[in-house]
């Protein structure tokens, strides 16, 4: 699957095709997405991220995302498991993470 161009992450970054953010960038962003407000990402949480930056496949890309970051296998991503997101968010969300 190809997309026209790199611009879908605009939600993210407004003035920059390539978006790069640090790993706490992302996850204050994720949070965003926290609508209960429990501080974990649930597979409809990320579904809703991931309709924010646009896209298709969203329900099965979410499933992806959470299968592989839920380390635990709460069907959760916490805080501690959002690092593993990041090669996920690289390819799903068209960000670059940046480690510091
Ligand atoms: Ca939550």
């Amino acid at each position: 699957m190809a997309f026209k161009n790199n611009c879908y992450t605009r939600s993210i970054s407004t003035n920059n095709c390539k978006s790069e953010m640090t790993i706490e960038e992302f996850k204050q962003w994720l949070k965003q997405f926290d609508h209960d407000g429990d501080g974990r990402i649930s597979k409809d949480e990320l579904r809703d991220a991931l309709k924010s930056v646009g896209g298709w496949f969203t329900t099965w890309k979410s499933w992806r995302g959470v299968k592989s970051a839920d380390a635990n296998g709460n069907g959760f991503i916490d805080d501690s498991e959002m690092k593993h997101l990041v090669s996920f968010a690289e390819k799903r969300f068209g960000v670059k993470i940046v480690m510091y």
